[in-house]
């Protein structure tokens, strides 16, 4: 009986009490050191030192690094499949989502409200002029854009605002307070999904969120997808969002992200890029070099390229707003560039470009953009993954095959690409995402998460060649080719 093991030996026993009291101070010594929070607020040294260090060596370390690890992951991932949460919920069909329901809960005012009520009550609310400065490249499109006072949130719904773009983004319940975070600087349309695992808790702290952030009532469209057992539906979620959002124009954004004051208001002042056509080109040519207009026939040839535009269409045009990385708390995050350069330069904020994965962030040039008062191209490479401001009735959904982590918002970039969209760097727009600690995703390991993923980007390379009439065997960009798609060759 296992009982009698200890009973006979009493010493044995005491040696064996002592033992594991050494071995857990041990652990817990070793814990404390390891896990003791950093104080977030104030820059590590050694982090600050290591962002300050030449970017290149930096680069280099990493990439080989990095190399390396991507290498060995492979060899462990090629032959292990996604396990049956991942199929689970999988639909092909956009139109259709057998597996959930959804219910939405409205805004309070805003938007459709307010393009109903045109009261006189809003030539007199005072003006604000907005932190970021307008400066667009087409002069004769500026103006004065006024701003809403927080504390006026009665008389807000009797005002007349013209959005023009909404945030779309998706949450868990408990993440959905930063959203709050989020309004309280956007303070537009927002349209967020979130998704519900547990109806009998989750949508008592849905009311509970916005009873604390009573701006998320006013600005924000939250739509719930209800599901079980499903790896998280990142791309369901966003598609949700994406349908319901009440303007043409939609900003993607993580719920963890935080732009500054009037954003909207600036994205707004660059409205004319969305009608850059065959006939006032040369204005913008200087800015968006290289596009060709053809006839139809031509556009539709496998042998046309990504630079080609019909010359009866205006030009795809989306928006990159460069992303930063801070812990600082989000009130202390600046609403300006230059204040959040000096911020950079102070190891503050970091570009998120030095992160991991360089070639998600790389084509929005960041150091050009910190020189620069105009817009600029990005050049477009595989694995760009940039925040974007696109007309969603012009765009692809998202692939609803990818959940959980890995290649969501880089696949999608793809596809814009190969659409032909541009993508304008907006040089004085950014947004800052709020560093928390590592978040927990349901499911299996992120890795493995990511590599299930890829198994769906390679099959998605060559349908969306097809469906734009390119090569299936060819490269459009410097994307990896069919039989090279699985493989660590993507970052
Ligand atoms: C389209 O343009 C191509 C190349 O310029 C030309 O050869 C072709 O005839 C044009 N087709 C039509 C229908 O205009
Ligand atoms: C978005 O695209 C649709 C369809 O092409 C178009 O009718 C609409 O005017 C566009 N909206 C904007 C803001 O460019
Ligand atoms: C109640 C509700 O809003 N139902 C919607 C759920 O989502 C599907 C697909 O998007 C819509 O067709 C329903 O109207």
């Amino acid at each position: 009986m296992k009982t009698n093991v200890f009973k006979g030996s009493s010493n044995k026993l005491k040696r064996l009490k002592l033992y594991h009291l050494v071995v857990l101070i041990c652990f817990f010594v070793l814990f404390t050191f390891f896990f003791t929070p950093k104080d977030e607020s104030k820059p590590d040294r050694e982090y600050v030192a290591k962002i300050q260090r030449p970017v290149e060596e930096k680069e280099k370390e990493m990439e080989s690094l990095l190399e390396i690890y991507l290498r060995q992951e492979f060899l462990q991932q090629k032959d292990r499949l996604p396990t049956e949460d991942f199929y689970r919920g999988l639909t092909y069909d956009f139109e259709i989502y057998p597996f959930y329901n959804n219910a939405t809960i409205k805004r309070e005012s805003a938007y459709t409200q307010q393009q109903q009520q045109h009261t006189q009550e809003h030539q007199q609310q005072p003006k604000q002029h907005i932190n970021i400065n307008i400066n667009t490249d087409n002069e004769e499109n500026e103006k004065e854009i006024e701003n809403e006072q927080p504390q006026q949130q009665k008389e807000k719904k009797h005002q007349q605002h013209k959005y023009s773009v909404t945030i779309v983004t998706q949450s868990t319940v408990d993440r959905l307070y930063k959203l709050g975070i989020m309004a309280k600087k956007w303070r537009a349309p927002i349209s967020a999904a979130v998704f519900i695992k547990d109806r009998g808790t989750e949508l008592l702290l849905i009311e509970k969120t916005l009873d604390e952030y009573p701006i998320l009532r006013e600005f924000a469209d939250i739509h719930l997808l209800f599901a079980e057992n499903t790896r998280y539906p990142v791309n369901n979620l966003r598609n949700l969002a994406i349908k319901y959002a009440p303007t043409d124009l939609v900003f993607l954004m993580d719920a963890d992200f935080v732009p500054p004051l009037g954003l909207h208001d600036y994205i707004v002042s660059y409205q004319n890029y969305f009608k850059i056509n065959k006939a006032n080109y040369q204005q913008y040519k200087k800015y968006i070099p290289n596009v060709q207009f053809v006839n139809s026939t031509t556009f539709n040839h496998p042998s046309h390229t990504v630079n080609m535009v019909p010359e009866d269409k205006n030009i795809k045009v989306a928006f990159v707003v460069p992303s930063f990385s801070s812990s600082h708390s989000p009130d202390l995050l600046p609403d300006d560039k230059s204040t959040l350069l000096t911020m950079v330069k102070n190891g503050v904020v970091s570009p998120s470009n030095l992160k991991v994965c360089r070639k998600c962030h790389s084509s929005s040039n960041f150091q050009l953009w910190s020189q620069t008062d105009k817009t600029f191209e990005a050049k477009y490479q595989w694995i760009y993954e940039p925040y974007l401001i696109f007309n969603k009735s012009e765009t692809e959904w998202f692939d609803e095959r990818l959940k959980g982590y890995g290649f969501d918002k880089n696949t999608h970039a793809f596809v814009m690409a190969v659409q032909g969209y541009r993508f304008m760097v907006l040089p004085n727009a950014f947004i800052i995402h709020i560093n928390h600690p590592e978040s927990s995703w349901d499911g299996p390991s992120i890795t493995d998460q990511l590599w299930d993923n890829l198994r769906v980007v390679c099959e998605m390379f060559p349908e969306i060649k097809e469906k734009y009439h390119f090569s299936k065997t060819k490269r459009i960009f410097d994307e990896p080719l069919e039989d090279e798609c699985f493989s660590n060759l993507h970052w």
